[in-house]
């Protein structure tokens, strides 16, 4: 399978342009010779010397490129350095830069840039929207070509560390660390020379599955017992694992909890265990009671994972980090910041984002998510004297304690990857926003689109338009201003306003006659409570609050002026026009590039911006419905709402 649109990629040995060579590194170095191989070695091509400094600045995967004497020259301390700068060198090349005067240092800003796939062994994937798993074929592992092309992708771009299965780990995946361990392996050492370290999710309660002990009390010897002698094994067969990851108590998922520990407890009985190999446990933080009654009106979703975890702030040992997703909720195109980052000053936090579209589009509607992931990273908390950002936070900056980035990924088998062919920039975009957080959102779409669709400026400049726009456009149409779950419960996609209003799952919009949005001051929930000042402040305050995020904090009446001097109603109402008009802008200007783009990907975007069309105009109808109907108050223009 060639990887036909992710062009940056393409191009066998003999046809590129460079001439490599090492100069330093051990000559058996796998990782060096995949730099060699990657740039090339074709006699008639511009001398490239991957060099070996000792240079500390440049760390474990830093680099320096300079153009010397007609050659390029790339140092770097340690392979994975050289491989990176060999990546960079092509990504200029294709990019159309000029490489005769190049003198670029750059070393990642996060310590771990890490994909998470939930994938399961009989080869669905948990919201996955491009096709099946290429990890998992009817319940094997299978490490083959497309593997290989997926670990280049990843190393292109920067990422060093993937976890192949779901965190929901059931049925054969629990066997990922005993029968399964010779294929593990096989893909570890692929991943390996490609400085990509391969993680695991695991059950907690293994040890009752997999013939050892009847429980997965923490503190019980004989559990500890079973884990120790499982972890040994499992380093024997493959001990160049990066460690596990972990979603306890969570959705039905069993944990610490049910024996009375703490996700402490849970989280350092394993990483004890494994400390030896060199191992991380990742503990992921989504912890919340998915069976809350929607009658209750104190009992908050949102303050679940603040309320979990942070007591424990300085127990969790130092090869625990905790995956901490960007929102107190769950992956919504519009939540604050979790309230979590750093607030546990002596705790490794690494946050988790979703580029696989769950609930912004599922890969059928457009949605650029750089944006996103960029104002969450350059999100202040105020948790520190030093104004740190959770950039600061996840990356050690501010307390020494460097946890990572990863995002939930949006791959699988479709020949694209990614399903839509453009969102692709949310893979590739992830990538390189987690090696760089001083890349623009603009700056990223461009790249790509450099490198994969064209580099014709006028294609350019319309698809980097389309991709900027598009979360905005999509964020226009949904449940309004942070309020979120007005979708769809059985699958995520498309309206279903009260679809979640009378469930289990605590994502309640509160809507009546009067207004919408639950109250999370310190009037309801208490939420706000959780944030540092000036944000606990300015988000209790209907007069302060961030209008995006209004209907996320504040039961807000339908007749409450927006700064604008709208109406909160006719808000909603002129949104929802707007989206599906945004929708039908993008699909023209899709159209205006028939025949300037490769036609399967012509065809692919403009199918699915078709398809946009439609769950963009029955969001528009159900929700200007809903509340034309509760409020019983008319659109101020007249426009048609059922
Ligand atoms: O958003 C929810 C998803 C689940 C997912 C869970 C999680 C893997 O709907 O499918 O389970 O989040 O993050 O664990």
């Amino acid at each position: 399978m060639k990887t036909w649109d992710m062009a940056w990629l393409q191009g066998e040995t003999g046809d590129k342009k460079w001439n490599a060579d090492i100069v330093g590194f051990e000559a058996d170095c796998k990782i060096a010779a995949r730099a060699v191989k990657e740039l090339g070695t074709n006699p008639a091509g511009t001398k490239v010397t991957l060099a070996r400094v000792d240079c500390e600045e440049l760390g474990a995967e830093g680099f320096h490129i300079y153009s010397k004497d007609g050659g390029i020259i790339i140092e770097a301390r340690e392979a994975a350095g050289a491989l990176y700068g060999a990546f960079c060198l092509e990504r200029l090349a294709a990019c159309g830069e000029s490489t005769d005067a190049l003198n670029i240092t750059s070393v990642p800003d996060e310590p771990l840039r890490m994909v998470d796939h939930w994938d399961n062994m009989d080869g669905s994937i948990e919201r996955g929207y491009s096709g099946r798993s290429f990890f998992f074929i009817d319940n094997e592992l299978v490490v083959g070509e497309r593997t290989e092309d997926y670990a280049r992708l990843c190393a292109s771009v920067g990422i060093n560390a993937v976890c192949i299965n779901n965190v929901n780990v059931h049925q054969e995946a629990e066997r990922l660390i005993t029968t399964h361990l010779p294929e593990v392996r096989k893909l570890a050492d692929l991943f390996a020379e490609y400085n990509i370290r391969l993680y695991l999710s695991l059950n907690f309660a293994a040890p009752m599955s997999l013939g050892g002990p009847q429980s997965a009390d923490p503190l019980d010897p004989a559990v500890t017992c079973w884990w120790k002698q499982t972890m040994t094994h499992i380093h024997e067969a493959v001990p160049g694992l990066g460690g596990f990851l972990v979603k306890a108590d969570s959705e039905g998922r069993p944990g610490p909890f049910t024996y009375g520990r703490t996700q402490a407890d849970g989280a350092n009985m394993l990483a004890d265990i494994v400390r030896d190999f060199g191992w991380t446990i990742i503990w992921r933080c989504f912890v919340y009671n998915c069976q809350q009654n929607w009658r209750d009106y104190k009992t908050d979703r949102a303050r679940a994972q603040y309320d979990s975890f942070v007591g424990q702030d300085g127990e969790y040992h130092d090869n625990v980090i905790l995956q901490i997703k960007n929102g107190p909720i769950d992956f919504q195109v519009r939540e604050p910041v979790s309230p979590l980052f750093g607030a546990m000053p002596h705790t490794r936090q690494m946050l988790e984002v979703q580029t696989a579209q769950e609930y912004t589009g599922q890969q059928i509607d457009l949605c650029y998510l750089i944006p996103e992931f960029k104002e969450i990273l350059e999100h202040h908390t105020y948790c520190y004297d030093t104004d740190d950002t959770v950039a600061d936070i996840i990356a050690g900056r501010a307390n020494d304690l460097a946890g990572g980035i990863v995002t939930v990924t949006n791959t699988g088998d479709d020949s694209n990857w990614t399903g839509d062919s453009l969102a692709a920039a949310n893979w590739y975009g992830f990538g390189r926003l987690a090696w760089d957080h001083a890349l623009t959102s603009a700056q990223i779409a461009t790249e790509w689109v450099l490198q994969t669709l064209s580099t014709e400026s006028d294609v350019v400049d319309t698809v980097t338009d389309m991709l900027l726009r598009s979360r905005d456009i999509y964020e226009s149409y949904v449940a309004p201003l942070g309020v979120g779950f007005m979708n769809e419960p059985a699958d995520h996609y498309g309206p279903n306003v009260d679809g979640f209003e009378y469930s289990r799952w605590g994502t309640y919009h509160r809507a009546d006659h009067l207004g919408v949005g639950p109250d999370r001051t310190h009037a309801g929930t208490g939420y706000t409570a959780q944030y540092k000042e000036p944000l606990c402040s300015m988000y209790d305050s209907i007069e302060t609050c961030p209008e995006n995020l209004l209907l996320f904090f504040h039961h807000v009446p339908y007749d409450y002026r927006m700064k604008d001097g709208e109406t909160l109603l006719q808000h909603i109402y002129d949104t929802h026009f707007a989206g599906v008009e945004g929708v039908r802008s993008l699909i023209a200007q899709w159209e205006s590039l028939k025949g300037r783009v490769d036609e399967t990907v012509y065809a692919n975007v403009l199918e699915r911006l078709e398809r946009q069309f439609k769950n963009a105009s029955e969001w528009r109808d159900q929700i200007n419905t809903y509340f034309y109907r509760k409020s019983g108050i008319e659109d101020r223009h007249g426009r048609k709402i059922y």
